[in-house]
């Protein structure tokens, strides 16, 4: 009886997406990227290192990334841009097969219950690679990291999808791949479901291989967290 009646407290109405390591993989390219990066300049980055820049801004990621190596502003800056230069070089190659499996039976069947659909990503490109996902219409919401908002671990992305849609948060279910994203989606008072292993997203209420293992009926029924 008390499940039930914290069910119908607040029924899910939306489901805010993140964007990369969810609707798509573009870790690699990120990869790719900033390996070339450091290469360019006697840095050492592996793949493991890698790991931890999933779900992390661009600029958090650098500083991720010198480890402690000082490099005054202008040097800063430029690591910046050319790592993106080339990151979005990458993004040419990005179309609609890449568009993860799953994704499309979930937007559907979301679509189906009434429930609406955003995606708030930390990443500036997240409007390019929608677009090159053939994804853009699929959404009426998209918050990224031109907001100008505070990133992930920050709730700020996921309370601004949720505002955009004309939801409470308490409505809002966030799918994530990324620690802060997990992190982010709970301080913003919504359920959550991680994508990935449970050492990376165990904090999440429900955890998921990948999209095409993800049963919306269990998101419908997940209880309102007491936090
Ligand atoms: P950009 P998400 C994040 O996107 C990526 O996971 C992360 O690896 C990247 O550094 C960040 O966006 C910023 O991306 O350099 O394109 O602005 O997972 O929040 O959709
Ligand atoms: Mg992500």
């Amino acid at each position: 009886v008390e499940d039930a009646a914290r069910l119908t407290d607040a029924p899910v109405e939306g489901l805010v997406f993140d964007l990369d390591g969810v609707l798509t993989d573009t870790a690699e390219q990120h990869y790719q990227a900033w390996k070339r990066l450091a290469e360019r300049h006697g840095l050492v980055f592996d793949r493991e290192r890698n790991e931890g820049l999933r779900g992390v801004s661009r600029a958090e990621s650098l500083r991720l990334l010198l480890d402690g190596v000082h490099v005054d502003e202008a040097t800063f800056e430029r690591m910046l841009a050319d790592k993106n230069a080339d990151y979005v070089r990458a993004l040419d190659g990005l179309g609609p097969d890449d568009v993860l499996p799953g994704a499309h039976r979930v937007l559907e069947d979301a679509r189906s219950r009434g429930w609406r659909l955003a995606v708030a990503s930390s990443s500036r490109n997240a409007r390019t690679v929608l677009d090159r996902l053939g994804l853009t219409s699929a959404f009426e919401a998209l918050v990224d990291g031109t907001a100008g908002l505070p990133a992930k671990p920050a709730p700020d992305l996921f309370l601004q999808a949720a505002e955009e849609l004309g939801l409470a948060p308490a409505g809002c279910v966030v799918i994530e791949d990324a620690a802060s994203g997990v992190a982010a989606a709970i301080a913003a008072g919504m359920r959550v479901v991680g994508v990935g292993p449970v050492q990376r997203v165990g904090d999440a209420d429900l955890v998921v291989d990948g999209l095409d293992s993800l049963d919306l009926d269990a998101v419908a029924s997940l209880p309102v967290r007491d936090r």
